[in-house]
């Protein structure tokens, strides 16, 4: 992996993101927004190592993993907005972002379900002989949910060709994850006897690395795979009426955490003055926030087309 594209990449998202913040704060945003600012390091490492025609599957925090699967950003940012010529036409919004050109075969707001959806694509991968894995990203918390249970044990009697990337925050909500969880995530599936690996999610090398080795090992025939990524988010869980104070968290988890950020991270690994690289991603990100502002609104006679497809159609598209 190119490192100096990685972190283009990664910075792309968190200006991306600060500035769907911003919007936010604005009323500009319909419904809840949950920011990835902080976790670049797991959807550019992970999706790196992606092969093209390889499904993603992701939660309500999908922004990073459309951006980081190649979904267009601004086309990305007109649908968090609910705005004409949003990737799924203005009718998803934040939490549901689906992309089928660049393979995000959707995002859910229901804890854990996307590994149960993931799962069928990875049996729809297997029973085709396509050799491919599919991606599903979900949080900790997720993997205590029962579904993600029972997708983890059929998912492993069958050996089905599914990375399961548990992006470890800390955090569930209002809630630390210590709090609420027996067993912490690799202790969980290790318990389920399925092959692990664990990185520093905030390290984009690093979990390039090991997702590079653990989707090889799907893809041949391994069946599935987790990768335990620990990583912290910036800001709050979700911006969605009262937030709860800076100092909700502890400040020196906070700081021990934002110090290690995976933009930092990467930048002193760089030799090369990355002034004018900031400057040019900083501008690109504001002329496609003022664009996606300048979109109207869908035309209401869409609202209906596109949100069912049934059978034969849901087969031949999927493919
Ligand atoms: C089935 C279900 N239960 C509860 C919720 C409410 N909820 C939304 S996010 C969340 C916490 C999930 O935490 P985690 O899986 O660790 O992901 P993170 O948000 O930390 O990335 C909860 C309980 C939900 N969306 N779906």
């Amino acid at each position: 992996m190119d490192l100096l594209s990685a972190y283009r990449a990664m910075l792309g998202i968190r200006l991306f993101e600060e500035g769907v913040l911003r919007l936010a704060e604005q009323g500009l945003v319909p419904g809840a927004t949950h920011p990835y600012t902080g976790q670049e390091a797991v959807a550019v490492g992970v999706l790196a190592a992606r092969r093209p025609q390889e499904w993603v599957v992701s939660f309500y925090r999908c922004h990073g993993h459309a951006l980081a699967a190649g979904s267009p950003p601004e086309r990305v940012l007109r649908e968090i907005l609910g705005r004409d010529g949003g990737l799924c036409g203005g009718k998803s919004g934040s939490m549901h972002l689906a992309d089928r050109a660049n393979r995000l075969l959707g995002s859910t707001s229901i804890v854990a379900a996307q590994l149960p959806i993931a799962a069928g694509a990875a049996m729809s991968a297997k029973l085709d002989g396509t050799g491919q894995a599919v991606i599903v990203f979900c949080g900790d918390g997720a993997l205590g949910a029962g579904g993600a249970y029972e997708t983890l044990t059929i998912a492993a009697a069958q050996r089905l060709p599914l990375l399961v990337v548990c992006e470890d925050n800390g955090w569930q909500d209002r809630t630390a994850s210590a709090l609420v969880r027996h067993l912490a995530p690799t202790e969980l599936v290790r318990g389920l006897r399925l092959p692990y690996v664990e990185v520093d999610g905030n390290d984009v090398e690093a979990v390039h690395g090991a997702a590079t080795a653990a989707l090889a090992a799907c893809r041949d025939g391994g069946g599935v795979g987790v990768l335990v990524a620990h990583t912290y988010l910036r800001h709050f869980h979700s911006q969605l009426g009262p937030r709860p104070p800076a100092e909700y968290r502890p400040a020196a988890e906070r700081e021990r955490w934002l110090a290690r950020d995976p933009l930092t991270v990467a930048a002193d690994r760089i030799t090369a003055d990355l002034t004018a690289l900031r400057a040019e991603v900083a501008a690109e990100t504001d002329a496609l926030i003022r664009r996606a502002l300048d979109a109207g609104e869908p035309d209401p006679a869409t609202a209906t087309t596109g949100v069912t497809v049934t059978g034969d159609a849901l087969i031949g598209a999927a493919r």
